[in-house]
């Protein structure tokens, strides 16, 4: 497509879907008459994508997924379909600035933060790949909400992206399913026959996600909840107008909000409904359309795999078993395999906190008949397996309920994947010791390098050519050239231009002066606990009062870069928050120490943010309690993109630290087993200040008020805390992260060795793209194939 196409394109669009001649348009107007020029090219692919999978008549696979952190879609999809140049050309020629045009899309936030993200990176290399493949979730009118700083202190938002159309999307209003609730089981001539209550509206509204080069695009399929009656005419017409309104206001409630915990459960009666909402929706949805082509159901496994995005979708396992055994007449036991045969299930967390339970009376109050099913799927296997049981407690373990009902379950990491076999899962593996299978986290090389770092895309492709973008382990044909002086040279430049931007942007909108010389150190993530912002900030605070004691030092200069929400209502996660932002307005005011130490937390991290930040990351902080970070994929991007790693022996860490090599990662703390061990040691973390005098003094400065204009209160929780309980082990891996933090500093100091270190972490990451784990769950769980490719729209 040549430039004047484009162009043509975009103009047509303003006149004719937005009714803006170009003297009259808005940035809005301009970049949704772009995103729809850009989306019209992505038709044709979608279109032969799904009659390319009919043909075949190809297995699917279905993505059932709670959450779709996407983020803004408009570069990508310039990218992914080879017309950003031409589009770029466009708003020069109109005298335009593009980048304003790019940044006026809302950032989607369907997503908390990993476990979305990682939805939405496996869409697009579903998409790459040419598999057929549907993504389902909700269309959440409100995202995760936006945070701003009020005094220091976390303030929540309500997100409100759909207030503008959501350019990219199709509204289906024929896709639509009536979804109950509550109501009572009957029996009928031997068949249990539920009955609802209430029941709502689920409505399709789908999203064409397009992978490279514009090849293959499938969709990304969000159900909103409508009312199955608009207004209750009888009580309109007696004048009660709130009362006539609450219908649709009560079923709308369902697709409202996103919840904003991460790995922290609570169970709440509108979480349950919208966990069956969508999942009760897609499965009716793909059998649909199974039975459009096929129709025999017994048949459903070998056409259909359904991946369930940890236990949010798990009611899948019960609900198949419904459908098959009460509506279609199955025998139970033949409704069990083909549901068994379809799902699979991916966990995410170990933390107890996270792992999803549901009282039975919540359960049997809102589903019926799924609580009676869970019981008799619970004595199907105890009387195999004795021993275990769904439900304890007057709960329903959705973890147990979903390892049952999988005939493939994952970690996200290797080490995730073992700690299953010996932890939660440890008896369920024992009797099905086969089930278990790891698949390590990847993230989409296309957005995560290609799209957010133009200039190290650029420097790759010149070197390389562009092979890697679809073939990211093809980095590897960086080795060589991390041996050459030129090359290396042009490597420190891109990420120092990067850091350039990124401390304008700080300057404009914090207004902190950072040095792009200092070392950028950037730990952005949800604020956890085990996440460990707070060991972080305590090293923040003592190396800036070893700073402090000798101000004629030769410091190596940092900037230590914040971002992340905390869950409003976990106190202690919002304490962190209050305490980084309190460090940071002490330690940016400090003449004695400001050339060397600045501290930026800029509020309201999320995808677009992380765009921004990771091309321009010099050190990746991925610090957690080891054995508690299931996997990180922020510890990939970094990678990817050229940072390196200061962290723990948790998660995916493992996996880098052996793909980049010892030498270029900076490695500190206790392992998983010695975590445990220490935990049983009386008084661990008062053993480890006693022999830390500057630990002992970090944490005696939040105590006595240096952060708090004298409040000696204000930061005393945290204080006890990490010299008292201390469960994530911060005052005991303190030590060593002191001194791996002073390795880094003595490493950066040697730019040329740094340099040849940031090119091997680039050159050696490629393996943790998402296509490397998408392949894998294709081949170990879905037994999907690629299609082949259809053609290469951006080509033509
Ligand atoms: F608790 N993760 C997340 F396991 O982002 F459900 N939200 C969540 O609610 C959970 C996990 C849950 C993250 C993990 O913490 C992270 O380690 C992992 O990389 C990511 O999921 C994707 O697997």
């Amino acid at each position: 497509m040549s430039t004047s196409a484009l162009k043509d394109s975009v103009l047509s669009h303003l006149k004719y879907s937005l009714g803006k001649d170009p003297e009259h348009a808005t940035t809005y107007d301009w970049r949704v008459a772009l995103s729809l020029a850009a989306r019209d090219r992505i038709v044709d692919p979608w279109f032969e994508s799904t009659r390319a999978t009919y043909r075949a008549d190809a297995k699917r696979v279905y993505y059932l997924s709670m959450e779709f952190l996407i983020g803004r879609l408009l570069e990508d999809a310039l990218v992914n379909t080879g017309v950003y140049d031409d589009a770029k050309a466009v708003f020069d020629d109109l005298g335009l600035n593009f980048g304003e045009i790019l940044h006026d899309e809302p950032d989607a936030a369907l997503g908390n933060g990993g476990l979305g993200r990682l939805a939405a990176c496996f869409l697009e290399s579903l998409s790459t790949l040419g598999i057929p493949a549907m993504g389902y979730g909700i269309r959440y009118e409100h995202g995760l909400f936006r945070q701003r700083f009020e005094g220091g202190r976390q303030v929540e938002e309500a997100e409100d992206w759909l207030t503008q159309e959501h350019v990219w999307e199709f509204e289906r209003p024929e896709a639509a399913f009536e979804i109950g609730f509550g109501g009572q089981v009957y029996e009928n001539g031997g068949r249990a026959v539920w009955r609802p209550q209430e029941a709502v509206i689920a409505q399709a509204f789908d999203t064409p996600v397009v992978g490279w080069k514009g090849e293959w695009a499938n969709t990304l399929r969000l159900w909103g909840a409508l009312p199955k009656t608009v207004l209750d005419l009888q009580r309109f017409n007696a004048g009660d107008y709130a009362a006539a309104a609450e219908p649709e206001a009560l079923a709308r409630t369902i697709s409202r909000v996103l919840y904003p915990d991460d790995t922290t459960e609570e169970g709440k009666h509108l979480r349950l409904k919208q966990e069956y909402f969508f999942t009760a929706a897609s499965l009716r949805d793909l059998i649909r359309r199974f039975e459009a082509e096929h129709d025999d159901l017994r048949d459903l496994p070998k056409r259909v795999a359904i991946q369930l995005n940890d236990t949010h979708p798990a009611i899948a396992g019960p609900e198949l078993v419904r459908i098959l055994h009460d509506e279609r007449g199955m025998e139970f036991e033949t409704a069990m395999e083909i549901a068994r045969g379809c799902l699979n299930y991916t966990n995410h967390t170990l933390l107890p906190e996270a792992l999803e339970r549901w009282s039975d009376g919540l359960m049997g109050y809102l589903l019926p008949r799924h609580l009676q099913l869970i019981e008799r799927i619970d004595t199907a296997h105890q009387t195999q397996h004795p021993g275990i049981a769904i439900r304890e407690h007057g709960e329903v373990k959705m973890g147990e309920l979903s390892f049952i009902m999988a005939n493939r379950v994952n970690g996200v990491s290797a080490l995730h994947s073992d700690l299953m076999k010996v932890t939660v899962f440890k008896d369920l593996h024992d009797m099905h010791p086969d089930r278990i299978v790891n698949q390590t986290n990847g993230v989409t090389p296309r957005r995560w390098l290609r799209t957010c770092n133009p200039r190290l895309s650029g420097l790759i492709t010149d070197a390389i050519g562009d092979g890697w973008i679809k073939d990211a382990e093809r980095l590897s044909e960086l080795e060589p050239h991390v041996n050459d002086a030129g090359f290396l040279d042009r490597f420190v430049q891109a990420k120092r231009e990067n850091k350039v931007d990124l401390g304008q942007w700080i300057a404009e909108s914090m207004g902190i002066s950072v040095d792009p010389d200092a070392m950028f150190d950037v730990q952005i993530k949800r604020i956890h606990e085990y996440k460990r912002q707070h060991l972080n900030i305590l090293e923040t605070i003592a190396l800036w009062q070893e700073m402090r004691d000798n101000p004629n030092g030769d410091w190596t200069p940092r900037v230590k870069i914040f971002g992340g929400k905390a869950a409003p209502g976990y106190v202690f996660a919002k304490e962190i928050i209050y305490l980084i932002n309190s460090v940071a307005s002490v330690i940016n005011n400090d003449p004695v120490t400001s050339k060397w130490l600045k501290v930026v937390y800029p509020a309201n991290y999320n995808v677009t943010l992380a765009e921004r930040l990771i091309p321009a990351a010099n050190l990746s902080e991925q610090i957690s309690t080891a054995g508690k970070e299931a996997s990180g994929t922020g510890n990939m991007k970094f990678a990817l993109n050229g940072a390196l790693t200061i962290g723990t022996l948790d998660g995916a860490n493992v996996e880098i630290r052996e793909h980049v090599g010892a030498d270029n990662f900076f490695l500190f703390g206790m392992t998983a087993e010695e975590v445990m061990e220490r935990r049983t040691v009386e008084g661990h973390a008062w053993d480890a200040i006693s022999k830390d005098p500057r630990l002992a003094r970090a944490v005696d400065a939040l105590r006595n008020g240096t952060f708090a204009g004298g409040d000696h209160d204000r930061f005393r929780g945290i204080a006890d805390n990490i010299s008292g309980p201390d469960y994530f082990l911060v005052a005991s891996d303190f030590s060593d992260y002191w001194r791996a933090s002073r390795e880094v500093d003595q490493a950066f100091r040697d730019t040329g060795h740094w340099a040849r270190m940031a090119a091997l972490n680039t050159a050696r990451s490629g393996w943790f793209s998402s296509d490397r784990t998408i392949r894998s769950y294709a081949s170990e769980i879905w037994d999907a194939l690629p299609s082949k490719p259809l053609r290469n729209i951006a080509a033509e």
